[in-house]
């Protein structure tokens, strides 16, 4: 750093100088007016004066803004300089902090897989828990909101997929026969006797059992012990037309309940063999009873061979006993169908209710 004093009789000789002698780059320091001759400062001849300095070092790359000051620089530029580097922490510890508070906010994409990951623990199929998210109004709001929101509006999202849901409903006039088909030991035996019980016991109407397990000996045993605590008849088919006349004959009742063997969706034998049974009248509403813990491939595989008996509700057992309800939303979802009833437990009549979607939503969102 090379720095100067330069006088003259007026301003812009003196800078003339400065620049002539330092170059463009040269700096003016400082400037002051003073009096040659005279006495006391009067009567003398007004002179300007110009320190002026420039940096001889090789100008670096990158030039700093902020420039150094002069070795032998006057008190003010010493505390300009002062107040300049305190500025420079202060943007550096102001920085600091922007990169800590931007690090420590979830970003858009990682709030998002939370949910996604949520979703995906309760074995939502992935792309299944991707449209979900999507179907929020505003994705704006999984960043940084309240996750009790986001839940709340996830929860609206998902409930909106089981919004098919309708129970047995009784016709004015005329009787309602139901049957219970799927694979065996999901719990349609215990299911019939649940629901037997609250419209026999609890509503009071007329209830008929008709079982056409006729494969387990002990099966017809445990549906009779049913009838009998409930104290409504029981009767047992083998053929079709057993079937068909046992029908007729409970005409009378308001609710006729049809247990079936437990069947393999891989036994094409036995589902055409339940197929013709249930053929022998097309009012027969039909429930296909799946457990709630079923895989869902597995569960595809179930309702796509049941589908032959042309099911119109799908009912879920054991939820007493479910890890996640993943099997049955991603049913629901590929395949809107009306659902019926959950069951929630062995005890007869208690353990079975209406599926409400909000109650399954809240399920399907469980930590
Ligand atoms: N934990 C639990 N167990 C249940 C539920 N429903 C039924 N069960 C039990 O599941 C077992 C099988 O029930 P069943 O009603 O005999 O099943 P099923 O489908 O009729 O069986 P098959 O006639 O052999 O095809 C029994 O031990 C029931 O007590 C339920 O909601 N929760
Ligand atoms: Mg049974």
């Amino acid at each position: 750093m090379k720095v100067k004093v330069y006088t003259a009789t007026n301003m812009q000789d003196a800078v003339a100088q400065v620049k002539s002698e330092l170059g463009r780059d040269a700096v003016i320091l400082h400037t002051r007016r003073f009096y040659k001759g005279g006495f006391l400062g009067f009567f003398g001849k007004e002179m300007v004066e110009v320190m002026a300095a420039v940096d001889t070092q090789p100008s670096a790359p990158a030039p700093s803004p902020i420039k150094k000051a002069p070795v032998n620089a006057t008190p003010w530029i010493v505390e300009e300089e002062a107040k300049v580097s305190e500025l420079q922490q202060e943007i550096t510890n102001m920085r600091k902090m922007i990169e800590q508070v931007v690090t420590k906010l979830p970003s858009k994409e990682t709030n998002n897989s939370c949910w996604h990951d949520l979703l995906i623990k309760n074995d939502i199929d992935p792309e299944i828990a991707d449209n979900i998210i999507k179907e929020l109004p505003d994705q704006n709001l999984l960043v940084g909101s309240n996750p009790a929101i986001v839940k709340h509006l996830l929860i609206e999202r998902i409930s909106k997929h089981l919004q098919h849901i309708e129970g047995i409903t009784l016709p004015e006039t005329g009787c309602k026969t139901v049957a219970f088909i799927g694979p065996t030991g999901v719990g349609k035996t215990t299911t019939i006797a649940k629901i037997a019980a609250n419209f026999a016991m609890n509503q009071g109407h007329k209830v008929v059992l008709i079982t056409a397990d006729t494969y387990r000996i002990s099966a017809v045993e445990q549906l009779k012990t049913y009838a009998d605590i409930i104290d409504i008849p029981v009767e047992v088919v083998y053929t079709p037309d057993d079937l068909k006349s046992a029908l007729f004959r409970h005409r009378d009742k308001k609710l006729v309940l049809v247990d079936t063997a437990g069947r393999s969706p891989r036994n094409q034998y036995q589902l055409e063999e339940l197929q013709a049974l249930l053929a022998v009248d097309p009012e027969i509403e039909t429930h296909l009873v799946l457990g709630i813990s079923t895989k869902y491939a597995e569960a595809l595989e179930i309702v796509t061979k049941f589908a032959v008996c042309e099911p119109q509700r799908i009912l879920f057992t054991k939820f007493d006993e479910a890890c996640n309800l993943g099997t049955l939303f991603n049913l629901l979802y590929k395949f809107p169908t009306t659902l019926s009833y959950i069951t929630t437990g062995q005890n007869v009549p208690d353990d079975i209710e209406l599926a409400n979607p909000v109650k399954l939503a809240n399920m399907i969102l469980r930590d």
